[in-house]
């Protein structure tokens, strides 16, 4: 069977890593093909639709079935593709390609709660696949600050940082800075089609909402989690 996915040379995941740890993600265009992007806006849709036009999320293989989620997770040349990434990002042996898999559609009221949550990803690697964007009105961007924090060695060194940032002081402050002006992030505009690759993990990122009478969703693929091992976090029944 053929791969649904591009295969990329040594030189493709240099260039991706390249552009991750500088403009903070990398890009591979028209890496996937068009009939996996119909069949998941029409599951999309359908879900979407039958939920009132509001807000759903899938999360994990079971969920996503059918999608082109599924169909990357198994792909020979996508989990490559992380695994490569993440050697040459972090100069460590990657771990099994294994995801935490999210089909996230925002619409409706309840889709403008799922904006402006700012948080760094759990895992190292984030594999963003637009599936829906809004070509009229506000289009629900990504807006990130790239590289903010190293991979923590400790998960209680993690843990601090998510009290520092899940609080509603600094969600506020970070919204405020972002809609005045005064902080200035990354921004990028997502084209279905493409697969976007940054380092969750050392992201503080978030999506802009988008109008309420349209639909915005996104496949994440998330790989690596740094402190899977963790004593502490299986204590507190986090894992
Ligand atoms: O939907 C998006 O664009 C990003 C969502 C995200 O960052 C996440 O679910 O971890
Ligand atoms: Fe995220």
């Amino acid at each position: 069977m053929s791969d649904i996915f591009l295969c990329l040379s040594a030189a493709d995941i240099d260039a991706v890593v390249r552009s991750i740890d500088t403009l903070g993600y990398g890009v591979i265009r028209n890496c996937l093909p068009e009939a996996l992007l119909v069949n998941t806006r029409r599951f999309v849709q359908d879900r979407v639709g039958r939920n009132g036009g509001e807000y759903m999320h899938f999360t994990g293989s079971d969920a996503v079935q059918g999608t082109l989620l599924e169909a990357l997770s198994q792909s020979g040349n996508f989990n490559r593709a992380c695994r490569e990434i993440y050697r040459a990002g972090t100069q460590n042996v990657p771990p099994p390609s294994r995801f935490h898999m999210v089909l996230r559609c925002l619409a409706g009221k309840t889709g403008q709660k799922h904006a402006y949550y700012f948080h760094y990803d759990s895992y190292v690697l984030t594999a963003l696949v637009p599936v829906i964007i809004p070509i009229e009105g506000i289009s629900g961007d990504l807006i990130m600050f790239p590289n903010r924090r190293k991979i923590r060695r400790n998960y209680v060194h993690n843990l601090i940082d998510k009290v520092l940032l899940d609080n509603p002081a600094s969600q506020w402050a970070l919204r405020f800075g972002v809609r005045s002006g005064w902080l200035k992030p990354v921004r990028l505009k997502m084209e279905p089609g493409n697969v976007y690759m940054f380092w969750g993990y050392r992201t503080l990122h978030t999506n802009e909402p988008c109008d309420v009478d349209k639909i915005r969703s996104t496949g994440l693929m998330h790989y690596a989690d740094p402190h899977a091992g963790s004593w502490l976090r299986q204590k507190l029944g986090r894992a």
